[in-house]
């Protein structure tokens, strides 16, 4: 059981780095997961549009028609982000939003993003874009989408566009977010938008996620040389409570397939070969050249982290999820496991002798949070956000060069799949009225960066 201290306080030890100033804290969103208004202002379909619009393919078929409204609320929301007392806000740009069918740009919706930084700036904030964080215009889906290698020079000329029109307003653009949950979810499970289901499929997109990367790196630097470039990942610890051999290589694979597909072209510039074993027949058509433009040098790298997975071998070349009874779970029944964390951050400063400076750019939990006199007491969430902290200093001590850490998310948001019935914010929206409503763990947030801020 979790200690009441941490579900009480945010309060971190005395030594620990998240004392230092320099060390940014912040909070996420995700245009699509927030900002509704998906009519207005020549924005165009994207593929999160036509998914949750298909029966079934999300939990109580929400979608992001209205999400947070925050495409009209976002003064508002920025003055509330200003009030936590955080030095980052960590936002993307929906590229239907800002680019019409024939690839022109959209002055309306470019208007949008650079009013919101303008006012960011003059809060002080430091502003983390991201460009693509899954909403893909429809219209290249028709073609084929990622599994198409066009799309990735489609974004690359989206990521020139939009860095000319709002270079000087951003600290640090990061090309993808999550391009595993792209690949893998968008095109080999189905879970998410565009919904295909062939690991073949999702290979090849993963392949022209990072070629798309690679190529807008080139014109974020040319046109931003201030602001620092980078991409988030998502990694996920594997465990097995399985000590054979065939276990414990069953807890690789799933570190292999989720972790190092990713990071092993960006850091070493070729896949690991173990992959072609676990997919047989699913290896990219990759062209002469693709590699060097993926690996191409980073200012930093963004580390989504969430849970542990459990998993034994399947008999064969691959492994099985099995849950694990009796562990701390949270709304999504993902585990909360804060030293996955600090062992993959510490794992990465080993296997990779080229890694860039680190962001935590995404960590946080779903809770059924629900608003009683005025408040609302995430005390679970409240603890997680404490040992994950934690988890971070201790990988900083070991030798990590970890800058920053953001929670997410700022706000309860459209969840993708599940809708709205899962609340990840430390702001509460109750979505029947746009009513925003400060939870205890942002409550906390504030006063300790308030302390933080006042030390000398
Ligand atoms: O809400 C998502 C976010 O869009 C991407 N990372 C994981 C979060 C929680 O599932």
């Amino acid at each position: 059981m979790v200690s009441a201290a941490l579900e009480e306080t945010f309060s971190p030890p005395a030594d620990s780095v998240l004392w230092r100033k320099d060390f940014l804290i912040g909070a996420a969103t995700a245009a699509y997961q927030i900002e509704g208004a998906i009519h207005e202002d020549g924005r165009i379909p994207s593929i999160w549009d036509t998914f949750s619009a298909t029966p079934g393919k999300t939990l109580a078929g929400d979608t992001g028609e209205f999400a947070c409204d925050h495409y009209h609320r976002w003064q508002e929301d920025v003055e509330l982000l200003a009030s936590l007392n955080v030095g980052a806000y960590r936002l993307s740009i929906s590229w239907p939003r800002v680019m019409t069918a024939d690839g022109q740009k959209n002055q309306k919706g470019i208007d949008f993003y650079r009013k919101l930084l303008t006012a960011l700036r003059a809060k002080g904030l430091k502003t983390y874009v991201t460009l693509y964080h899954w909403d893909l215009p429809q219209h290249l889906e028709d073609k084929g989408g990622w599994v198409n290698r066009d799309t990735a020079y489609r974004f690359a000329e989206y990521a020139d566009m939009i860095s000319r029109e709002l270079h000087g307003l951003v600290d640090a653009w990061a090309t993808l977010n999550e391009p595993w949950c792209s690949a893998m979810h968008g095109y080999g499970t189905g879970h998410h938008a565009p919904g295909k289901q062939d690991v073949v499929f999702a290979t090849q997109a993963m392949h022209h996620l990072l070629l798309g990367h690679g190529l807008a790196v080139r014109h974020l630097r040319a046109n931003d040389p201030s602001a620092q470039v980078g991409i988030v990942a998502n990694v996920g610890r594997g465990t097995s409570t399985d000590a054979s051999e065939a276990g414990q290589r069953a807890a690789w694979l799933f570190e292999l397939q989720h972790n190092n597909w990713i990071l092993d072209p960006l850091l070493k510039k070729s896949y690991p070969s173990a992959l072609w074993e676990l997919w047989p027949g699913a290896e990219p058509t990759i062209l002469q050249g693709d590699m060097d433009i993926i690996g191409q040098p980073l200012d930093f790298l963004g580390i989504n982290y969430y849970f542990r997975t459990n998993v034994v071998s399947d008999g064969k070349h691959g492994y099985t999820e099995v849950d694990l009874e009796g562990v701390e779970r949270t709304q999504m029944g993902w585990e909360v496991y804060p030293d996955g964390l600090r062992h993959l951050l510490v794992g990465f400063h080993r296997d990779y002798p080229n890694l860039p400076p680190i962001y935590i750019t995404e960590n946080g939990m779903a809770t059924d949070d629900k608003v009683v006199d005025g408040e609302v007491d995430d005390r679970q969430r409240i603890s997680f956000l404490n040992r994950h902290l934690e988890a971070v200093n201790q990988a900083v001590k070991a030798g990590v060069d970890v800058r920053g850490y953001f929670i997410w998310s700022l706000m309860d948001n459209f969840e993708w799949a599940f809708g709205y019935e899962r609340r990840f914010g430390i702001i509460h929206v109750d979505y029947s009225t746009q009513k925003r409503t400060l939870k205890r763990s942002a409550k906390l947030v504030t006063q300790f960066l308030a302390e933080r801020n006042a030390k000398s």
